[in-house]
């Protein structure tokens, strides 16, 4: 082999790691793709827009590299306290990260939000990679959200996918590993996600609420841990509580004879049992706070 032919030093070993930020319109599918990527359940998923209220990270482990998604709440212009919040964790993850993955729902027509978001990302056009989500849905149209694309960050590379089936993802995640920049793991390989058990715990009770709620109801809801503890057989009883705005919205949350409180129940815990090695219980209680959403100090702490 003459010298030419020689790989420099270290290139077989070379490792490669991403912080890359997932942003988009509520709704767009952006944590149905980083669970996707991630072969794990990492981030929570409802048809109700803002179900994410936090940058939730999906690890993506393979030889030589390490890509960590940074699943953020759906950018929506509102002037209200939480929504501006929820604004700022997207707009901290995009300058935090390496690469940007811009999802853009494919059955939506892009309007003024939209137009919103891709001048919010004009400045990291140069990480930037976009995905025409939801190509397997019936209202799909892939082609408007091209011209979309290609009028307002003329040149990002564009993937069309499906994050429900899977098609086209492969595609993504190959060129986000060739633009990784070199670097060590941020994580232990055997990572998916670096979310706390009583975290992923409440997040999969808040899921459950946007499921079989409507309306208003969803979000007003926030879940407030109490504590937690280990049976001697090796289940952890968590006790928290769900807490909403209004005595009417207890009631819909308690349902007629406690039926919708235990069916929210029911479905966390078999959730939670694909989730985590041991059984886990939930003791929920339904509580009321009116101010819950204009208290600084909290909201500070449920999203980040
Ligand atoms: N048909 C179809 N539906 C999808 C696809 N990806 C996501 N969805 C659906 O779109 C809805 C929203 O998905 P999420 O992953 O929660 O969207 P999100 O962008 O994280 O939303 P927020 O957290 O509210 O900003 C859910 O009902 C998903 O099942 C897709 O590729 N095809
Ligand atoms: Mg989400």
């Amino acid at each position: 082999m003459s010298d030419q032919e020689n790989p420099p030093a270290g290139a077989a070993s070379l490792h490669r790691a991403a912080f890359i930020a997932v942003v988009g319109r509520p709704s767009a599918g952006k944590s149905t793709l980083v669970n996707r990527i991630c072969g794990h359940k990492v981030a929570i998923v409802s048809p109700v827009p803002q179900t994410t209220r936090n940058t939730v990270r999906g690890i993506l482990n393979r030889d030589n590299c390490q890509l960590v998604f940074m699943d953020t709440p759906g950018i929506h212009d509102s002037e209200k306290s939480m929504n501006r919040k929820l604004k700022d964790v997207a707009s901290r993850a995009l300058s935090d990260a390496d690469l940007v993955l811009y999802v853009v729902d494919s059955t939506r027509a892009p309007g003024k939000e939209e137009e919103a978001i891709a001048g919010l990302l004009k400045r990291f056009r140069e990480k930037t990679f976009a995905c025409v989500n939801k190509t397997d849905a019936r209202e799909s149209d892939p082609a408007r959200a091209r011209v979309f694309l290609s009028e307002k960050l003329p040149g990002l590379n564009a993937f069309d996918l499906s994050a429900e089936t899977g098609s086209g993802v492969d595609a993504l995640v190959s060129a986000l590993i060739t633009n990784a920049p070199p670097g060590p793991e941020y994580y232990p390989p055997e990572y998916y996600t670096d979310q706390e058990p009583v975290f992923r715990i409440a997040e999969v009770i808040r899921e459950k609420v946007f499921l079989h709620t409507k309306d208003e109801v969803p979000h007003a809801v926030y879940v407030d841990y109490t504590s937690h503890h280990m049976l001697p057989d090796g289940t952890l009883v968590y006790e928290g509580d769900l807490v909403v705005e209004r005595e009417t919205q207890k009631g819909i949350l308690i349902g007629k004879g406690g039926a919708m409180i235990q069916q929210l129940r029911q479905e966390a815990e078999r959730d939670l049992e694909e989730i985590f090695p041991y059984p886990v219980r939930l003791s929920i209680k339904v509580r009321v706070d009116p101010n819950w959403k204009r208290n600084d100090a909290l909201l500070k702490r449920l999203i980040q």
